[in-house]
């Protein structure tokens, strides 16, 4: 049962339709639940949150991102199933949230200069807001001194940078080298994420973890409390 609604949010996701009102890629498709109306409904089932992420919406965009790369779909495309996307998310964040839960501290987060991705730090994100922590969003296409500044200001425990360019995650390395210049390196931990991120990479540029995914960057967060 689980499986089967999870199946129907990744294609739902990959027609790009958020609600029961939208044609959807294949057309003809108005009237049939849309991701949002079927987030709902394994919501109501008791399906895990967890589930519906990994199953559904991020199954879904791994499929879309194939189609793209065939170029079988194009940036509409992709915009389409990126806002089927933040659409369930921002259903789901409630329920991420455990209640009465005090905050285990302050994250800043950012998609790194020159980047416009935001689905993947938007997640990520919601799962730290869901686990317990204050998270302060700057956004994306942040430049390492605006990275600079916001952690004078806030003084977080953590800082999370997330990249999905090749061309960008260089900035990650930089964002450390600039908070090193400015003798706060060691006020904040830093965890790194996006696609062609790896722990190696981390490493390289001297971040203190890496998550291959949501879920994993908050564990990480957690490791390094
Ligand atoms: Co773009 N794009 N895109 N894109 N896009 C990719 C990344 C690409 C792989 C597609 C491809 O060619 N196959 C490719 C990059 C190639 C490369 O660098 N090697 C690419 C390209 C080339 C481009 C443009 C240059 C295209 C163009 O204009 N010609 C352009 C660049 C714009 C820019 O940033 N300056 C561009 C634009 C766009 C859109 C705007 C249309 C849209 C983004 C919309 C948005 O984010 N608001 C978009 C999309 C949607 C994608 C794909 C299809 C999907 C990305 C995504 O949202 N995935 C992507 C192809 C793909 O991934 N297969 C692609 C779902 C998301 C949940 O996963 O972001 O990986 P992800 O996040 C995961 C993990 O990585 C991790 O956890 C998340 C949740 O599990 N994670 C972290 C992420 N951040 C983390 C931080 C952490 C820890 C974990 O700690 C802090």
């Amino acid at each position: 049962m689980s499986k089967e609604i999870t199946d129907l949010i990744k294609e739902n996701v990959i027609q790009g339709r958020v609600t029961a009102d939208d044609e959807g890629m294949d057309e003809g498709m108005v009237g049939q639940p849309g991701v949002n109306e079927l987030v709902e409904r394994a919501l109501a089932e008791g399906v895990r949150v967890a589930d519906i992420i990994n199953d559904g919406l991020t199954a879904g965009m791994s499929v879309v991102g194939n189609k793209f790369e065939a170029k079988e779909y194009y940036i509409p495309d992709m915009l389409a199933s990126a806002e089927a996307v933040g659409s369930a998310m921002e259903i789901l964040e409630p329920h991420l949230s455990r209640s009465g839960i005090t905050a285990k501290g302050t994250i800043l987060i950012a998609t790194v200069k020159g980047d416009l991705h935001d689905i993947g730090k938007n997640i990520v994100s919601i799962l730290l807001r869901g686990s317990g922590y204050i998270v302060k969003d700057l956004g994306n296409d942040v430049e390492p001194q605006a990275i600079v500044e916001a952690v004078k200001a806030e003084k977080p425990q953590f800082l999370g940078l997330s990249a999905l360019l090749t061309s960008t995650m260089v900035h990650m390395g930089e964002t450390v080298q600039a908070l090193k210049e400015s003798g706060i390196r060691d006020t904040v931990k830093i965890i790194v994420g996006g696609a062609p991120v790896s722990e190696e990479f981390a490493r390289s540029i001297g971040a203190d973890g890496y998550g291959a995914d949501g879920f994993q960057a908050v564990a990480m967060v957690e490791s390094l409390s």
